[in-house]
């Protein structure tokens, strides 16, 4: 193909399959600017580069494809380290571009001159400098491959503006699927023996488990063994249908109800586990259940995680090889039954409580009622992130988007704006606290200029809310973590959004429902009564006597 660089870059875009790039250019990236005016790809301009670095992870982690980001050079390209270090934590796929100054002469010296390639050694799984256009199909082509092999993650490449510029002649690369090794028969053979010998076995489904490719696999191993399961905040969501076979989600190291059912397994399948999450439980170093891995590679060993045995190799050929040998022969332990009714009852307890300020139970409870099963809530990260890991419930995939790797603030309304983008028909609800919406609020006005539906629930106690509270556990005296917030009502408004203000808990669900009825952009501000932090989650749990 006879082109420029820039037309080479767009056209190997489009070979992958992107439909969208979420950016911020400068003069550095006019010519792929102008490129892209003449595709089918869409530009979604944001108002920050880590808006479009946190949108084009959550597109990755989504479809499993890279999500795609542009910047310019320098400034533009350190605003993507966050969302850089955000997708390779959290294995989400995605090819970060940015613009670099001519290669081949420098008539502006060092200005805005950083070593992107440098800075992004350690937070990507491939970074380059492209340095002649012909090379661009391959270097595409190689990010691409790379950011979706597993353990998925971030890549990035520099497009400097003469490379952009240059002639060239270059065929496009054809695309490949992935091909994943599959675990040993003596593996599997070896992990069957251990099931089958287990009274007590649980399954625990984890970060890696929860991939968009993974869902049938994983849903079908559990329907066909009825083995007991839980989850990893992030491998929430990883097998759907409203199973009776759900104890929860493990959003604590230990102590939490979940952990009465962990301690009773003799036996733990753990899938997929990345242990870049906080520990589920804690493995002690001679007692407690025994831990099957299975994952793509072999497990990170930690203090708290070191299994017994491994399974490496595709996870979902493993589940699947794994459900055919069992064949419903595994020990079905019927306390199972009563510790899942014990969980859920706690989990029920003040989830209708009226009390103004709302308290968290009371919240996730609504956000329930009004998001259907495969509307998609997106968190942000504070204080309420451990309360919606707890006690929301999902049955669909993918339904419940938190970031429990980096635990970056400021996710929470570009992931929703990007999940909005790619299920426009699902009701898409962001849930952020007033700390980390102020970090991209700025978003409002692209999720405006997109026309989105989309409502952005501000949960509002005018602090960092989870550090205040860390600080309170720590008997430290309360200080330092506390601020004013804009009205938001008229902050909202004043993007041509629709601002709400709940005023009495009876009004949270009504609200949020008119809201997504009506379309457009909405936020609701909530006040929120954060005194059952400390009454569930320390005196409660802590006073919890095991057994
Ligand atoms: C970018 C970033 N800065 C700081 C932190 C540390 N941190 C974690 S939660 C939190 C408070 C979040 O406050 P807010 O968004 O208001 O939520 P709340 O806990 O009050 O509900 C802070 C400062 C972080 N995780 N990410
Ligand atoms: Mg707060």
């Amino acid at each position: 193909m006879r082109a420029k660089g820039s037309d080479l870059l767009v056209a190997a875009l489009e070979n992958e399959g992107v439909e969208r790039i979420f950016g911020l250019p400068g003069e550095e990236n006019l010519a792929v600017v102008e490129s892209l005016r003449h595709s089918k790809i869409e530009l979604v301009l944001t108002r920050h580069e880590q808006g479009a670095a946190f949108m084009a992870a959550t597109q990755g982690r989504l479809t499993g494809s890279p999500g795609v980001c542009l910047s310019t050079l320098g400034p533009g390209a350190l605003n993507f380290t966050t969302g850089a270090a955000y997708a390779y934590l959290g294995a989400m796929p995605m090819l970060m571009i940015t613009g670099q100054k001519a290669i081949r002469s420098a008539r502006q010296a060092r200005f805005q001159l950083v070593d992107i390639v440098g800075a992004m050694r350690p937070l990507t799984k491939m970074t380059r400098q492209i340095v002649s256009a012909a090379s661009i199909p391959t270097m595409v082509r190689d990010a691409f491959r790379i950011a979706m092999e597993e353990r998925p993650g971030p890549v990035h490449l520099e497009l400097p503006e003469d490379i952009a510029s240059e002639d060239c002649n270059a065929p496009l690369i054809p695309t490949h699927l992935i091909a994943r090794p599959i675990a040993s028969p003596a593996a599997i053979k070896g992990a069957v023996e251990l099931i089958l010998a287990s009274k007590r076995p649980l399954i625990m489904v984890g970060a890696a488990g929860n991939r968009p490719r993974l869902v049938e696999a994983l849903s079908d191993f559990v329907r066909r063994t009825q083995i007991p399961f839980f989850n990893t905040q992030m491998g929430k969501g990883a097998v759907t249908g409203n199973s009776e076979l759900y104890l929860g989600t493990a959003a604590l190291s230990e102590r939490d109800y979940i952990h009465e059912a962990i301690e009773h397994a003799d036996l733990i399948i753990a899938i997929g586990h990345d242990t870049v999450e906080k520990p589920p439980f804690l493995m002690g170093s001679n007692c407690g259940p025994r831990v099957v891995y299975i994952g793509y590679a072999s497990a990170t060993v930690e203090q708290v995680f070191h299994p017994d045995t491994e399974v490496i190799g595709d996870i979902g050929a493993t589940v699947t090889a794994l459900a055919d040998a069992l064949q419903q022969r595994v020990h079905a332990a019927a306390k199972f039954t009563a510790l899942r009714d014990k969980i859920r009852g706690h989990l029920a307890e003040r989830a209708e409580d009226d009390r103004f300020p709302v308290i968290p139970q009371r919240l996730v409870h609504d956000v329930r009622k009004v998001v259907p099963e495969d509307g998609i809530v997106c968190l942000d990260n504070g204080m309420y992130k451990i309360w919606f890991a707890r006690n929301y419930r999902t049955t669909v995939a993918n339904t419940l988007l938190l970031d429990n790797a980096l635990a970056t603030m400021g996710a929470g309304l570009p992931s929703a704006i990007s999940a909005k983008c790619i299920d426009p028909d699902k009701r898409v609800l962001a849930v952020c606290g007033d700390g980390g919406f102020m970090m991209n609020s700025q978003e409002m006005e692209t999720a405006v200029r997109l026309k989105l539906d989309l409502v952005v629930l501000v949960i509002e106690d005018s602090a960092y809310g989870m550090i205040r509270w860390k600080q309170a556990v720590d008997h430290f005296p309360d200080f330092g973590m506390t601020f004013g917030n804009p009205d938001f009502v008229a902050y909202a408004n004043s993007y041509g959004a629709h601002g709400h203000r709940i005023k009495a808990t009876s009004e949270l669900i009504p609200t949020l429902e008119k809201a997504f009825t009506e379309g457009g952009v909405h936020l609701v501000a909530v006040p929120v009564d954060y005194s059952e932090n400390m009454r569930v989650l320390v005196e409660e749990l802590g006073n919890r006597s095991i057994g």
